[in-house]
């Protein structure tokens, strides 16, 4: 576990960092990538958001959703991430709604910093916006 604070900003900041949310986004989608194939199926997409807890948990605070819900949140979001309808989802596309997605959470957040607990896995995309922004203020220091 480790607790970070972060705002709008540093979330921003992380996805206009092109080259480096590339590779997280790269590095994410072929860990994802369970049988290699290039592509995220609806399964293999069901698991990263699982394991990201975007939808299970609100920074940190657990909600229950019931199975059938969630499996109904589950399809809806591939739908999304899906926009050529081709029953499979590549890194571009993966790539775009990532973006989306962390982009609605700076929205979100805006310019009030919060201090997470957040389980110590590299799953987390926050936690990395936070620890790469820690990093770049060492750099200055
Ligand atoms: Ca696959």
């Amino acid at each position: 576990m480790g607790v970070v604070t972060i705002d709008g900003t540093t979330v921003r900041s992380f996805v206009s960092d092109e080259e480096q949310f590339k590779k997280t986004i790269n590095e994410r989608f072929t860990s994802l990538d369970l049988n290699n194939d290039g592509v995220l199926s609806r399964s293999e997409l069901r698991k990263a958001f699982e394991s990201m807890r975007l939808l299970e948990s609100h920074f940190g605070v657990d909600v229950v959703t019931p199975q059938e819900e969630l499996t109904k949140l589950y399809d809806s979001i591939f739908e999304k991430f899906d926009t050529d309808q081709s029953g499979s989802v590549d890194l571009e596309e993966f790539r775009s709604e990532m973006k989306k997605i962390v982009l609605a959470i700076a929205d979100g957040l805006g310019e009030c910093p919060i201090t997470m607990v957040l389980d110590d896995d590299e799953g987390n995309l926050l936690k990395k916006a936070a620890d790469l922004e820690a990093s770049k203020l060492e750099k200055k220091v």
